[in-house]
Formats: C-alpha cells, sequence, structure tokens
C-alpha cells in the first residue's frame, strides 16, 4: 500500500485581507504537497478560513454588515487566492461549514461526557488579538507583546476543559517524540511553557458578550470559545469520526504554522485530542515571520506586503522561488523587494533562464529541432552524478523541513550544467563537422539535465517546470518523478524541441526599489515627531571596519566585520559606492540593536549609516578620532 501524506495550514482568520505570510505558509505547504504527490504518497492537503470570534464579530461591525456577510467577504478573498499561487489544496475548510459546526459539537460532547469539561468562574487578562487569555509572565509592559494591545481584564462564569490534566502526558509525549514540534527551538520554547503548571482552558463565551460562535451542545446559553472551535478544523476536513480519509490520513497529519500560534497548537491541541480519544498529530512544523522593516507585518503596523501585487509584478514562480529561498525554515525574514530583485536576476534570469535558453538555441541549431538519437553507452556521467547528488539532497531537504536547502542543491546542479556548457563549448565543435557524434552527445546530455532540473523544480515552481519540459519536447505522458530522472528512456529521440521566450526577464535596478530618497526636494519630508525616550531606544555606537567583502552574487552588498567593543558582522547596500579595501579602518556609525535580518543570506547584526550625495552615497565618519565602541548621544 502506497504511503499517505496529510498537509495543512492555519485556517487564516477572516479579519483581513491575505500578505505574504499567509501566502508563505500556503505556498510551503503547496510544495510539500506537490512533492509527496509526485514521489507517489496519498496527498491531501487542507487550507481554509477561520469565521468565529470576536475579532470577527468587531470587524464586521466596523464594516456594518454581519458577521456572515463580512466572513464570506473574506473568505472568498483567501480561497481566490488559492488558484492565483497555483496552490493545489484538495478542500478548502470554513469554520461556518456546517459539517465542521457538527464536528465541534460531537467532539465538545464527547470532551464533556469523558468529565473534562466543568462550569466555573475565571477573571483574566484578555487579548482580543490573540483571543485568549494571557498569563502574567505573557503580558510585557502591560501590553501584548504580539498586538502591541493592553490586554483587557474580564471576569465571568464559562466552561473550563481540564487542561492540566494532561500536563504530564504532553511533556512526556513530546520528549519520547522529538520530532513532534519542530525545528528544536520551538519543542524548547513549548517544553519551557510546560515548565509552569498548566492552566484549565476557558473554552466557552456568554452568548451576551458575543454571539458569534457555535453553540455549546450542553448549554443553549454559551457559544464556543475560538479556538477549541477553529483546531477541530483539522479532524473535519477529513470526515472525522466516520471518514475513511480520517483513518487514510490522521496517523500521519503535518501542521504548519508560524510561530505566532504555537502555544494553541503544541499545547491545547493535543491535549484536546488526548481528552477526545484521538492519537495526536505527527508533527508540528512551525516557520518564523516575514518581517517587514524588521517588525512583523500586520495591518496595525500597516507594514503589509500584499502578495497578488509582487506575483502580478514579477511572475508567480519568482515569487514562490523568492519566500522558498530566502527564509530558513524556523526563523525570521526581513522582506525586502530589493532582494527579491536581485534574486530574481541573479538565480532566476542568470543561471537558470540563461541556461534553458541556450541549451534549446544550441539544441535546435546543432540537433535539427530535435532530441538526438544517441549510443546509451556513451552517456556522459558529470551531469549525471550532479543530478542524484541534487536528488538526494532534495529528499533529505524534504525529510527535515530544509526547503531553501533543496533549492541550493537544485542551484548547485544547474551551476554545474553551466559550467559544463562553458568546459564543452558547443559552438568551437559546431564549426567541424567531424565532431558532430560528441557535439550531438553533449547535447544530448545538456537535454537530460534540463528535464532533470525540471523535475526537481516541479514542487516550487510548476510553471516554469512545465515551460522547461515542453521546451525539450516532453509531453504530458511522461513519467515525471524523481524515480525518472537520468533514465535511458527519459527522453524521446525524435520529439521537436521548441524554443520559447525567456523564462524570467532581468528586471532593471535602475530605479532604488527599497530606499525612496527625497533630493532636490523643496519640502524636507521629515517622519512623524518622536519623544526623546523613543530616540534612546536607538543604540547607537562607533564600529571600526576590519574586514569587507563583497557578497557574492550581489551588486549592492557589503559584508564587513565592524569592532564595536565586540566584533559583528553587518551587511550593508555601500557596494556601488565604495570598493572593500577603501572601507577597512574607517570609524563609522553603527545602529547596535538593529534584530538580525538577512541580506542574500548573510545574516547582519545591525545596520550602518550612510547619507545619499549627489553621485551615490557617503558613509557617516567623524571628524576627530572617536573612541570605539563609543554610545553616539
Ligand atoms: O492565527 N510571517 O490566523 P491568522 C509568516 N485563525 N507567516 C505569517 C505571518 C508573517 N508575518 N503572518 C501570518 C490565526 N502568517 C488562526 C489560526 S488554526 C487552527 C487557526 C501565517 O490569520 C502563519 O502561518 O492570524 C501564521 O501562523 C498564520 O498566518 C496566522 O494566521
Amino acid at each position: 500500500m502506497s504511503k499517505s501524506y496529510y498537509i495543512t495550514t492555519p485556517i487564516y482568520y477572516v479579519n483581513a485581507s491575505p500578505h505574504i505570510g499567509h501566502a508563505y505558509t500556503t505556498i510551503v505547504a503547496d510544495v510539500l504537497a506537490r512533492y509527496h504527490r509526485m514521489i507517489g504518497e496519498k496527498t491531501f492537503f487542507v487550507t481554509g478560513t477561520d469565521e468565529h470570534g470576536d475579532k470577527i464579530a468587531e470587524a464586521a461591525q466596523k464594516a456594518g454588515v454581519t458577521p456572515q456577510e463580512y466572513a464570506d467577504k473574506i473568505s472568498a478573498q483567501f480561497r481566490a487566492l488559492c488558484p492565483e499561487l497555483a496552490i493545489t489544496n484538495d478542500y478548502f475548510i470554513r469554520t461556518t461549514d456546517a459539517s465542521h459546526i457538527e464536528t465541534v459539537r460531537y467532539i465538545l460532547q464527547k470532551v464533556y461526557d469523558a468529565g473534562d469539561i466543568y462550569f466555573g468562574s475565571y477573571g483574566g487578562y484578555y487579548c482580543f488579538g490573540c483571543e485568549r487569555f494571557l498569563t502574567e509572565k505573557e503580558i510585557v509592559d502591560g501590553k501584548c507583546p504580539e498586538h502591541g494591545r493592553e490586554p483587557k481584564y474580564i471576569e465571568e462564569k464559562n466552561y473550563f476543559f481540564k487542561m492540566s490534566k494532561y500536563q504530564k502526558w504532553l511533556i512526556d509525549h513530546i520528549k519520547d517524540n522529538l520530532e513532534f514540534i519542530r525545528p528544536e527551538r520551538y519543542r524548547n520554547e513549548a517544553l519551557a511553557f510546560l515548565r509552569d503548571p498548566l492552566e484549565d482552558l476557558c473554552i466557552s463565551r456568554p452568548k451576551s458578550r458575543l454571539e458569534w460562535g457555535i453553540t455549546l451542545p450542553f448549554d443553549e446559553n454559551y457559544v464556543t470559545y475560538v479556538w477549541f472551535d477553529a483546531l477541530i478544523n483539522y479532524v473535519t476536513a477529513l470526515g472525522y469520526p466516520d471518514g475513511e480519509k480520517f483513518k487514510t490520513f490522521w496517523p500521519v497529519a503535518e501542521h504548519l504554522i508560524a510561530k505566532d500560534i504555537l502555544k494553541p497548537h503544541g499545547i491545547y491541541w493535543p491535549t484536546m485530542l488526548k481528552s477526545a480519544g484521538i492519537e495526536p498529530y505527527q508533527h508540528l512544523n512551525v516557520h518564523g515571520y516575514w518581517n517587514s522593516d524588521q517588525s512583523k507585518m500586520s495591518k496595525s503596523l500597516g507594514n503589509i506586503v500584499r502578495p497578488l501585487d509582487l506575483k502580478d509584478k514579477y511572475g508567480l514562480d519568482a515569487f514562490r522561488y523568492f519566500l522558498l529561498r530566502d527564509m530558513v525554515f524556523g526563523l525570521d525574514s526581513n522582506f525586502s523587494e530589493e532582494a527579491f530583485v536581485q534574486r530574481l536576476n541573479s538565480d532566476l534570469a542568470n543561471d537558470l533562464g540563461n541556461l534553458v535558453s541556450r541549451t534549446i538555441t544550441m539544441a535546435v541549431k546543432y540537433c535539427d529541432g530535435k532530441v538526438p538519437q544517441i549510443d546509451r553507452k556513451k552517456r556522459d556521467s558529470v551531469l549525471y552524478d550532479a543530478a542524484l547528488n541534487a536528488v538526494a539532497e532534495v529528499k533529505s531537504s524534504f525529510r527535515g523541513m530544509t526547503l531553501h536547502k533543496a533549492l541550493i542543491a537544485i542551484w548547485d546542479f544547474i551551476n554545474v550544467t553551466n559550467k559544463y556548457i562553458v568546459e564543452n563549448e558547443p559552438w568551437t565543435l559546431g564549426k567541424d563537422p567531424a565532431n558532430k557524434e560528441k557535439l550531438t552527445l553533449i547535447m544530448y546530455n545538456l537535454l537530460v539535465a534540463l528535464r532533470s532540473i525540471a523535475i526537481l523544480l516541479m514542487p516550487f515552481m510548476p510553471q516554469t517546470a512545465e515551460k522547461i519540459l515542453r521546451q525539450i519536447g516532453a509531453d504530458q505522458s511522461d513519467k515525471r518523478d524523481l524515480a525518472s530522472i537520468n533514465k535511458e528512456d527519459s527522453l524521446t529521440a525524435g520529439s521537436l524541441l521548441i524554443r520559447e521566450e525567456s523564462l524570467f526577464p532581468r528586471i532593471s535596478q535602475e530605479k532604488d526599489l527599497s530606499h525612496a530618497s527625497v533630493k532636490n526636494n523643496s519640502v524636507i519630508n521629515l517622519k512623524p515627531e518622536i519623544d526623546y525616550a523613543e530616540f534612546a531606544k536607538v543604540d547607537l555606537r562607533v564600529g571600526e571596519i576590519l574586514t569587507a567583502e563583497a557578497v557574492p552574487k550581489s551588486s549592492k552588498l557589503i559584508k564587513l566585520k565592524v569592532d564595536i567593543g565586540e566584533e559583528r558582522t553587518i551587511v550593508a547596500g555601500i557596494a556601488k559606492d565604495y570598493t572593500p579595501t577603501e572601507l577597512i579602518g574607517k570609524k563609522i556609525v553603527i545602529v547596535a540593536n538593529l534584530k538580525p535580518a538577512k541580506l542574500m543570506g548573510v545574516e547582519s547584526y545591525g545596520m550602518l549609516l550612510a547619507s545619499d550625495t549627489e553621485n551615490g552615497l557617503t558613509v557617516l565618519t567623524f571628524d576627530r578620532e572617536p573612541k570605539k565602541g563609543a554610545k553616539i548621544r
């Protein structure tokens, strides 16, 4: 029997439109689903929307419509995003679906009958952003750190789930199954949380305060707490309790979330499942945040990047590639359109796009526009080995949820293939008819390599993979899976090669994309006033540049080692204005407490200050010798 695979995304709140954070999780889930289908596993992929609770009721009220009307509208936006991003979900769930309401009530009754729900009174600080009561430890400076809002003290009679009863079981389960919550940093975070006694979970809201929810099966006056409702979607989607799908897919359930919702998924959900007599899910896969200007993207901060804008501007596969390549799964990443364009130009237009276009152009020219017939015994080995290495790396990256490494491995293979062209110089061989056999063999090997690259790219960049396969004359009956890579019959001699337009046109970087600077402007565009306390939060230091080197493949970035009393790596966008050598020894100004950010794969721990001149940038320095590491006031 073939293996099965079940992948879920969070179901998104319908209080705001999708942004790249949502798009990222859904795209990662899609890559996983496509990969597992490709390796022959029976796959089920679910995404959807979370539609009950205070947040939605509040947003609907503001918009002057009913919660249902509001939910219908925003849920439709999330649903429409799926085909736009080539998402191959098998099911789209809404928590307002009748089947879901029925399942939630069924599970509540089961947990109630097991004696795990009681009626009591509770007073605590409630964050409407998190839709949950916060513990004292979670409140920082009187506010919820996630939403920057003061939680509200609420005291009322409610139903409680005996979560505390399952604390020991959960700790043991997490410790016995080291991959249950991954990567490791999030397992440790969950275990750290479980070091304190677990409080019982308030799972109801009185209808007198909130009506927009699922009525409790055992008390008409209460609706279900939104998290208790939402988490259950993962089993509703499989037809729990009776569905055949539940039997097949629940034992292999993989949840995918960002770190914001680790607690409900890592603590509430497993204990709920345990109480309801359902086995725990297999893995909780947790990724970091896409930040914008170093803070989490959120509607309230107004730093949202809309996925469809980027897709429309640069193309879907470029967008998918950038998100998957630039985020190390588990860590935060800072979104910058400039870094996006750099990747598009270097990895996609230069490395991949050029490889495909020159290979097809040469193959059309030297092989009469068809896949050539060759003597199988003479098949070359360099590219075949490189393909097998890439396959092994890709497989291990999928096992370990390190998708960026899979892309690095595919690009290593692309680069080996580009090198093969340079070393073999088909254009020189083509000048002498005596080289015909050798040239044909080289072109054949290159076409096989293009096929392998296309197959490896299929989960990540499905449209690009399809375009490459079409150009090398592979028809739909071609068995497109990892096992077919390098196989002798993977190309059909005589198939017509089709030269198409370039896969990724280069984007001009003349216009500075990320730093809109105001020059020669009669009105100075000042930012809003801040008080001294806010300014004092910025830790400015004197730093001495110890080493400087260009960041590979980047025309703008330089990696610096700077001494500010301790050694720091800082990546600065000044390569157009300074050579690395002229920077060494300079005393500069550093923002020392900026959150680390990754630029072209290099982690940067701070930022240097610079300003515009008529012809580029100038780095801020001093007119008297400053003390290294000194504070700037
Ligand atoms: O929490 N970076 O819904 P939600 C990366 N309804 N991913 C991000 C992100 C960012 N800046 N912002 C959002 C909810 N996400 C609940 C879930 S599940 C039973 C209920 C992604 O609309 C990421 O996957 O706030 C995160 O966990 C999720 O959207 C939160 O979506």
